[in-house]
């Protein structure tokens, strides 16, 4: 084990999470470093598993009733070698230290692996925004902001979206900062069309996810046409990777969010997808109401007791897990693999353990990791920054057709990376090793800072 793995889980034994995403980087990067003594010397290894800074926080709020609530809010500001720190905020009921650093530093490895000019961020709280009104949420992401304000801006940190924090959430996040700043600015991506989002970022990470599966199947001559997928989630990105696989000829049989799943054996149409992202989107409602609306499918509540998750028990060609962190484990590899699913692009950060990723290498699955597979999302929050800069608006082809490009050459870069170091076929390993030397080449031309 690498000494700045071991020193990591001296400093901070309860964070499993951050010790994971560590671990999994540090382990593919060895090759690396035999290559380049320098980087050893220059203790790359300890400098970039520590954050340049991390922020945590009170954030006091008042609900409907009067009563007063104290959440926990965090800002953790990884790497910022090449460029301000980007990233999204979670509003979970789990988020704690450890998930909002491994998010932060699987981060800095997605923004180096696009191209653009951005470091690596995340934040969050472990706010709750389940069952609150439209008013509570709106205190809460007032009171988040009234102390994150200080740490971030344009040319600084560009906070976004992730899990809990859609364009609902920007918006009264903006809302505070522009108010507290005084200064109308390019400081969050995922805006309102209106007021300075872009074109195509709703869609982009789901979108991304397909791209990216589309270049993985190329290479062995197939296409999405007549595939049978399966998707977990129903929020941001499941939505818009189930609408591309359509769109392509793919059929999705599955979604679920955290109280169960959906099996749809005879496909979620456009009309279905639909009713998922008003039911999702504008109710917040459960899937579950899938099958009340569509009385064919079948419903399964969680069941944490299990040893697996049902989802990915159905027979397939292709898994895309875009719920959470470590959605498939081991069990599930096994049972993906069995059931003829030969290909796994990651929307969510790190939803597969890392058995179940040694199992997808050994049987040489075309395995997206979600730092590669995901990154569409974070490069079309690089393209909302340049047209912020620029005081303009590219219309909806342009950013798509710089979407697709972005996520053919991450495709590229880390097939690329892998062949360069005898890895073929191995995307964990390219795109570990392309977006660690991009950053670390960036971290020793500017010094011991
Ligand atoms: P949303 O909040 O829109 O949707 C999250 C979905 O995942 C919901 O269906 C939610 O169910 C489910 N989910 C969340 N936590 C759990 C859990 N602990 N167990 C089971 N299900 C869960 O978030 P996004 O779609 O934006 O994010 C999904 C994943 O994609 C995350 O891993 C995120 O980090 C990653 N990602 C997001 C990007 C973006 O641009 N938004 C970019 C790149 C990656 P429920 O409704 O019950 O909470
Ligand atoms: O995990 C991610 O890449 C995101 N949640 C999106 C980050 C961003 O800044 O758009």
């Amino acid at each position: 084990m690498e000494k700045a793995v071991t020193k990591i889980i001296h400093r901070d034994p309860e964070q499993k999470e951050f010790q994971q995403a560590v671990q999994e980087v540090l382990e593919t990067v060895r090759p690396v470093l035999e290559r380049n003594p320098e980087y050893r010397k220059q203790a790359v290894l300890q400098r970039i598993v520590e954050p340049e800074r991390v922020i945590m926080f009170r954030v006091p709020w008042m609900d409907d009733q009067g009563q007063v609530h104290v959440n926990r809010g965090f800002r953790v500001e990884m790497n910022s070698a090449i460029g301000p720190y980007k990233g999204g905020l979670r509003f979970h009921p789990s988020v704690n230290l450890s998930i909002i650093k491994f998010l932060a530093f699987e981060q800095v490895f997605k923004n180096s692996l696009t191209t653009l000019h951005m470091g690596g961020g995340k934040g969050g709280s472990d706010f709750d925004p389940k069952g609150r009104s439209d008013a509570e949420v709106m205190r809460f992401c007032q009171a988040f902001m009234a102390e994150l304000f200080r740490h971030i801006g344009p040319n600084t940190d560009v906070p976004a979206g992730d899990i809990g924090v859609g364009s609902r959430e920007i918006g009264y996040l903006f809302g505070m900062y522009k108010k507290l700043c005084n200064e109308f600015t390019g400081v969050l991506t995922g805006k309102s069309l209106a007021w300075g989002g872009s074109l195509v970022r709703p869609e982009a990470t789901g979108y991304g996810v397909v791209y990216f599966a589309a270049e993985m199947l190329a290479t062995r001559k197939e296409v999405f046409e007549g595939k049978t997928c399966l998707v977990s989630g129903s929020g941001n990105v499941a939505q818009f990777t189930t609408e591309k696989i359509l769109e392509l000829g793919g059929k999705v049989v599955t979604l679920s969010d955290s109280s169960g799943y959906i099996y749809d054996e005879e496909g979620i149409d456009a009309e279905k997808l639909s009713f998922v992202k008003e039911l999702k989107n504008i109710r917040r409602g459960r899937i579950r109401e899938y099958c009340e609306r569509y009385p064919h499918t079948v419903y399964r509540d969680a069941d944490s007791s299990l040893d697996h998750n049902p989802l990915w028990d159905h027979k397939a060609d292709c898994a895309m897990p875009c719920a959470t962190q470590n959605e498939i484990n081991e069990n599930d590899a096994i049972t993906l693999i069995n059931n003829g699913v030969f290909l796994v692009s990651e929307g969510a950060n790190m939803p597969c353990s890392p058995s179940a990723v040694d199992i997808f290498l050994e049987n040489a699955i075309l395995y997206g990791p979600g730092k590669a597979a995901n990154a569409g999302g974070v490069a079309v929050s690089g393209l909302e920054m340049a047209q912020n800069s620029m005081r303009l608006k590219w219309p909806r082809e342009e950013v798509d057709a710089r979407l697709k490009q972005i996520m053919k050459s991450i495709h590229t870069t880390c097939v690329d990376a892998a062949e360069e170091y005898g890895l073929k076929g191995n995307y964990v390993a390219g795109a570990n090793i392309a977006g660690f030397v991009n950053v670390v080449n960036a971290m020793l031309d500017q010094g011991l800072v």
